[in-house]
């Protein structure tokens, strides 16, 4: 399914010209595509001769503050609404709807900007006027890298744009291991090497930059708090938020402990709670044809891919548990 806005080359080039402020977005809690996509497009644009800024919702997670212009980014806050409306054009990266930017969503939605959404997340919405988003592909750091194709500004790709766009490609298919089978991900790949980017300094960051204590957090969790539900080939963990606090739990930390019950050959599906102040946060992950974007979406007020989805309950943590082993179950015998 790839939504192309009708004429959108054409449109797209037309509007985007250099007397215009240019402001890009990306999700609440942004993650390596969210950021690598923005900043990739932010360095592309500023090589470009544009003028250009980033903004995100919330804070950046400890391990993406290394990536090159991450000192640049404007973090949200009510006072940034004169960015917002200074702005002539907004670029969505990796988000299908504006309410994914939570806070700073009424403000990007009131706008008078003109909106290029760049995504590849099911069902966009329709809160961009041009819509460039394909499920099929990787991340949204490689419709960025298409996008910039289709524009005819390859020649401005420096080290800076690969390296972003390489971290958001990479997150984004945790390492290769998923959503990338199209061969057009490799190519792309190789184009950003050749770049000169130093691919195993950016997994080092990436990967192996976490704290100790996050490492006995996940040690904690698999060992007294992972449930595992055989008839389901379902596992669950629930942190409270005081275990969060005794373990030093950061934004983000739960990425990559969401997936690590799906290493065991008999769970298809793996969801990670965790309690916040006025509600219960999900992410949740799965494998092959099980499909946890439906789930998300019919019990947890949330969404996302087919393997990887987010979601939130807003029920007291208490009665959070029963209320997932009911909609779990509902959702089986349904599907
Ligand atoms: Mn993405």
């Amino acid at each position: 399914m790839k939504i192309l806005t009708e004429d959108f080359e054409n449109k797209v080039k037309k509007i985007l010209t250099k007397d215009k402020k240019i402001l890009i977005s990306g999700h609440y809690n942004p993650d390596g595509d969210s950021l690598g996509g923005s900043l990739g497009l932010y360095y592309l644009l500023e090589n470009a001769g544009f003028d250009v800024f980033v903004m995100m919702p919330s804070d950046l997670p400890d391990f993406m503050k290394w990536l090159p212009g991450a000192d640049k980014i404007s973090i949200y806050k009510k006072r940034k609404n004169e960015l917002i409306n200074s702005a002539d054009i907004i670029f969505f990266v990796d988000f299908n709807d504006v309410s994914r930017t939570e806070n700073a969503a009424e403000a990007l939605k009131n706008s008078e900007a003109v909106k290029i959404m760049l995504d590849h997340h099911p069902q966009p919405s329709d809160d961009a006027e041009f819509i460039f988003s394909d499920t099929k592909v990787s991340s949204a750091s490689e419709i960025v890298y298409e996008f910039i194709n289709m524009l005819g500004f390859s020649e401005y790709i420096d080290k800076n744009v690969a390296t972003c766009l390489f971290t958001g490609i990479m997150t984004d298919t945790l390492n290769f291991s998923v959503n990338s089978s199209r061969p057009e991900t490799f190519e792309i790949v190789s184009n950003l090497l050749s770049l000169g980017i130093d691919k195993d300094a950016v997994y080092e960051k990436v990967n192996n930059n976490f704290s100790l204590k996050r490492l006995k957090l996940i040690g904690y969790l698999l060992y007294k708090k992972m449930k595992a539900v055989s008839d389901y080939k379902f596992a669950y963990m629930l942190i409270s938020k005081k275990e969060l606090n005794e373990f030093d739990f950061r934004d983000g930390d739960h990425e990559g402990i969401v997936n690590m019950p799906l290493s065991v050959a008999d769970i298809n599906v793996s969801l990670i709670v965790i309690e916040q102040d006025d509600f219960v946060k999900l992410s949740l992950r799965s494998k092959g044809d099980y499909d946890v974007n439906l789930l998300a979406r019919k019990y947890f007020n949330g969404g996302g891919h087919k393997n990887a989805a987010g979601g939130r309950i807003y029920k007291p943590y208490s009665e959070v548990e029963d209320y997932i082993l009911s909609s779990v179950k509902a959702y089986f015998s349904e599907n």
